[in-house]
This record gives C-alpha cells, structure tokens and sequence, in this order.
C-alpha cells in the first residue's frame, strides 16, 4: 500500500474473475492506499490475502463507495446494472467486466492494446470486453489498420472457468464420475461436458445465434470503431480447465499474406506468436493458463480466397479476458490522467 495510491474496490472480490483480480493487481504492484473487497452478504465476513496482510470481505453497499477512486466489478451483469451508476455517482471510476454497459453508446468498451483512447471520453462508466471478443481483437487490430478487415469468421473453443467455478467442479466431478462408473451429473450445463462439446455459450436469441456469439459480433465493431467489418461465430464450450482457444479466418480488403502477418503480429503488443509447424510449435491453453499474453500460431493464406488469411488463437480467459484486461483499463487511466489521485 503507498499513499500516493488509489483507493480502489474489487466488486465480486470471491469469485473466480474477482480473486484474479486482486492477483493481478499485486503482481503488477498497481498504485493502492486502500483495498476493499466487496461480495454479497453470503460472504461478508470471509478472509482474502492481499499483498500478505488478510482482507475482510465486505456486504456491497451504496456506502462502500463513499471513499473509493476505482471499482473494478465482476459480480454479474445485475450488480453491475444497479451499483455501476451509484459508484459512479459518487465520483468512483467503475472498470466493469459484465455485459450490462458494454454496447452503452456513453460507455467505452476497451481493449488497452487497441482503442486507449476511447477512455477520453467516459463518464466514469467503462465496460471491459468479453472474454473471447478481448483475445480476438489484440491480434485482429494490427492487421485492420494495414489491411483492413471485411470479414471475420469465427469458432471458438471456450473453458469451463468462463462459467465460473461452479463449472470447473462440475467438469472435474464429471471426469471423477466417468472413471469410477459413476453416474454423471449435469447442473451447470444442460449436457455432460466431459469428453464432450457443447456449441451453446450463454442463452439462445430468437435469431438461433447464442448471446456469446452475438456479443463477439457486437463488440468486435465497437471496439475496432468500425460497423462495417462483417462478423460471423459460432462459439463451444470444451472441456478444457482454462485457456480459450479460437480458430479465425478473416478476409482483407488489401492483400496481406501469412507471412506479413507473422512479421506484423511479432511486433504487435501484447501477442506472443507461436507459429513453427515444422516443429509442431502453435498455441494450445495449457501453455497460455496463466499467462498475459494472447497467443497466436497456424498463420496460414486462405487459399480458397483472394484475400484471406487463418490464425489459432489462444489466451487465459480469467486473466488476459477479464482480470488484467480490467487492471490494464486502470493503468492507462492514470497513465492518461483520467482518474482523480
Ligand atoms: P463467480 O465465481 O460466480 O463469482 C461471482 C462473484 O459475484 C462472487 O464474488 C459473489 O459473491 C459476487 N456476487 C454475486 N451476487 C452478488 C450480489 N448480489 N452482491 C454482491 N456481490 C455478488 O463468477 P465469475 O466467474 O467470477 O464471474 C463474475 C462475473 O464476471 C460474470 O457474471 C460476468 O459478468 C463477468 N465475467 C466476465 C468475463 C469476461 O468475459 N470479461 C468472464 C467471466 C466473467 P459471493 O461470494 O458473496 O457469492
Ligand atoms: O462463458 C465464457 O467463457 C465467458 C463468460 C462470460 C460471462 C459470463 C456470465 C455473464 C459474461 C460476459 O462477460 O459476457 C456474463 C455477462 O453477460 O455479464
């Protein structure tokens, strides 16, 4: 703690994406007087560490924010809807990783590596992307601005830990189960996940896309500034702990080869390129769990087009996908004096 820091809020501080955030923010030493974890009255009361000294979670309340500069909140989309505005009221900068804000035309939806300069304008409201649009855009953005994309199409490979912890037990029981010729039970998904891919992310919408798919078509244009870029997505849940991986094909308007993109992509910040088929080097999540980097590899032309080209795609979803991407927003907030210190 230094008294030149912020005093900051970790809304949802129990959960998966909020415990990460606290990791983050004292790996990174971000600037801190004070701490408050916050969560429901559930877990009021409960011990977290941070920086070596014990925490004690605290009932979110409209006073909590009484004397906070920043909240980064993770508590679903709900607590956001109704606490975002009154932290915000307050004079406390809200960084929120629910959808409730994101296509708010006042809100800024950032991706530090990408559009920083959306921040200008907040209202002390800013919505952290979804996790798999985040690990999407970081490569994409490179080669937009010297190729301009026309077209992205997209499936994705999505972790059990985008669910929350409820899934990553559920996913473990389930393997448990199997090998013990147990019965397998099914409570967080409609279907067994184990050994098993579920094409249904979030809820279905009456176009028979699903909400996640929907949200990475959405986000994808806000984020990159341009509605004309045309996305297509079709996202699955496997039984993978963490790390989600997605298989992208896009097609440019200016010829841009795979080798370009390579040499592009090694420059780009915040993308670690993975890509050596000969020696069978290309991301995969067990490499990219716990790691800040979006990784990219099988960088390939599309040779069924003029212009296209296909990337792999991997990243922690807890951490480059929610966690740090909200801390990174906060340090460029105060890079860019945009917060009040
Ligand atoms: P989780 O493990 O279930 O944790 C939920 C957290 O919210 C817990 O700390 C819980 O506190 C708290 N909470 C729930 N209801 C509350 C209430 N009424 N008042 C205060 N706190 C409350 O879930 P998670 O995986 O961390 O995800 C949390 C949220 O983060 C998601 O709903 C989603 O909006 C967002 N998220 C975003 C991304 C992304 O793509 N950027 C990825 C994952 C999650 P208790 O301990 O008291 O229950
Ligand atoms: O399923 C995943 O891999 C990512 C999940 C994200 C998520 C989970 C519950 C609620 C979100 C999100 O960030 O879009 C939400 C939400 O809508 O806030």
């Amino acid at each position: 703690m230094t008294d030149q820091g912020l005093n900051v809020g970790v809304v949802g501080a129990t959960g998966a994406v909020g415990r990460e955030m606290l990791k983050v923010l004292e790996q990174r030493n971000f600037p801190i007087k004070k701490i408050k974890a916050l969560a429901s009255e559930r877990s009021a009361g409960k011990k977290l560490e941070f920086k070596g000294q014990e925490i004690t979670v605290e009932k979110l309340t409209p006073e909590a924010f009484d004397d906070l500069d920043l909240a980064l909140f993770s508590a679903g989309g709900s607590v956001s809807k109704e606490f975002a505005p009154i932290a915000a009221e307050k004079g406390c900068v809200v960084v929120d990783n629910s959808s409730a804000w994101r296509m708010d035309p006042e809100v800024p939806l950032v991706v530090p590596e990408v559009n920083p300069d959306d921040l200008v304008k907040h209202k002390n409201i800013i919505a952290n992307p979804n996790c798999s649009t985040i690990q999407m855009v970081v490569p994409l953005k490179p080669i937009h601005d010297v190729a301009k994309i026309k077209r992205i199409v997209v499936a994705t490979y999505q972790a059990v830990s985008g669910t929350g912890q409820k899934a990553v037990d559920e996913l473990e029981q389930q393997v448990r189960a199997i090998f013990n010729m147990k019965e397998v039970e099914c409570k967080v998904y409609p279907y067994q996940i184990a050994f098993n891919c579920l094409p249904h992310i979030d809820v279905f919408l009456d176009n028979d896309y699903t909400k996640e798919e929907m949200k990475m078509v959405n986000e994808t244009k806000k984020i990159m500034g341009d509605d004309s870029i045309r996305v297509t997505a079709t996202t699955v849940r496997v039984p993978v702990f963490y790390g989600h991986s997605e298989a992208v094909n896009i097609e440019t308007e200016k010829k841009i080869t795979a080798k370009e993109v390579r040499a592009l992509l090694t420059q780009a910040p915040g993308v670690k390129v993975l890509d050596n088929p000969k020696e069978n080097i290309y991301p995969m999540p067990i490499f990219a769990a716990g790691e800040d980097e979006v990784f990219v590899g099988r960088i390939r032309d599309d040779e069924s087009i003029e212009n296209g080209i296909n990337l792999w795609i991997v990243a922690d979803n807890i951490r480059k996908g929610a966690a740090l991407n909200a801390v990174q927003i906060a340090e460029e907030l105060i890079k860019r004096n945009l917060i009040k210190r």
